[in-house]
């Protein structure tokens, strides 16, 4: 066939465009692709919500690509393992109750199995604000290109509504904190020090409805906790992105 660059143009514009029209109003935003919230997203979206994932960066997998300290490789607790399990993810028991996973097949996995589920991606989109209404609860996300914002460009941002929220922004924890700023009734504690037994053990207790219409999960649900941080084992994040999808799929499909 003879190729025509116009035409390619058209098919990436034109079903870009539509899905980002279609997803101006969905069920859950989750923020952040890292482990915790591409869990969550594949979950949701196994369970019939329409869930959009909003990752600032170009790659989805947040903190999960480099392992620890750049060696590509994660622990995964016996707790945690049936996710690995769920998702096709390969690992090796290191030690009785340690199991031993490649980043890069991990976040590859979870990334493929949200997509199979119909979670739709928007990567490069950073959330810059929040809507808040009379109602008191979060209706909606403020997004605007990653690349405006690295440029410090003054360009207005566009709205999408949704039903609820997941903050799976990680150690930034930036929904919350947006919230937080914009007088929303919700103490934020900050993250404690290193303690991985501490911080897997209560991750799930975290992992909870902070905010009408905000969920918590990741890294963010510790760091708004004041819970400890707890290194390279990745056990709680997907246990934690699972509890998120439970907690807000209950939330829209149940309201
Ligand atoms: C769009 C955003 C925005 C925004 C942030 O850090 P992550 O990997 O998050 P988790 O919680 O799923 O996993 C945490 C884990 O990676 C980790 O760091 C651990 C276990 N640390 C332990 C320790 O002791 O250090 O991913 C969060 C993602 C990132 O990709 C960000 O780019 C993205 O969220 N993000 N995306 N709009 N405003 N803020
Ligand atoms: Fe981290």
């Amino acid at each position: 066939m003879e190729l025509d660059e116009v035409t390619i143009s058209r098919a990436i514009l034109a079903t870009q465009m539509e899905t980002m029209v279609e997803y101006l109003d969905l069920d859950v935003a989750v923020v952040g692709g890292g482990p915790s919230g591409i869990t969550c997203a594949a979950l949701l979206a196994e369970k019939g919500v329409k869930v959009g994932l909003f990752e600032k960066k170009l790659s989805i997998g947040g903190g999960m690509w480099g392992g620890g300290m750049m060696f590509p490789r994660i622990v995964v607790q016996a707790e945690a393992k049936r996710i690995l399990d769920r998702f096709g993810i390969a690992s090796k028991e290191f030690e009785p109750g340690y199991h031993v996973a490649k980043s890069v097949e991990a976040v590859s996995k979870l990334t493929a199995a949200a997509c199979t589920a119909g979670a739709e991606f928007f990567n490069l989109i950073a959330v810059e604000d929040v809507v808040i209404k009379g109602d008191g609860r979060l209706a909606g996300l403020v997004v605007n290109w990653s690349p405006v914002e690295m440029a410090g460009l003054h360009i207005d941002p566009l709205t999408i509504r949704c039903k609820a929220v997941v903050d799976a922004s990680g150690h930034d924890a930036t929904i919350a904190h947006m919230v937080a700023k914009k007088g929303g009734d919700l103490p934020i504690r900050g993250e404690g020090f290193m303690w991985a037994d501490r911080a897997e053990g209560n991750i799930l207790e975290h992992t909870r409805e902070v905010f009408p219409g905000l969920f918590v999960c990741g890294m963010a649900a510790n760091a708004v906790a004041g819970e400890c941080r707890m290194g390279p084992i990745f056990g709680g994040m997907l246990l934690s992105g699972e509890r998120a999808a439970d907690l807000a799929a209950a939330a829209v499909l149940h309201p």
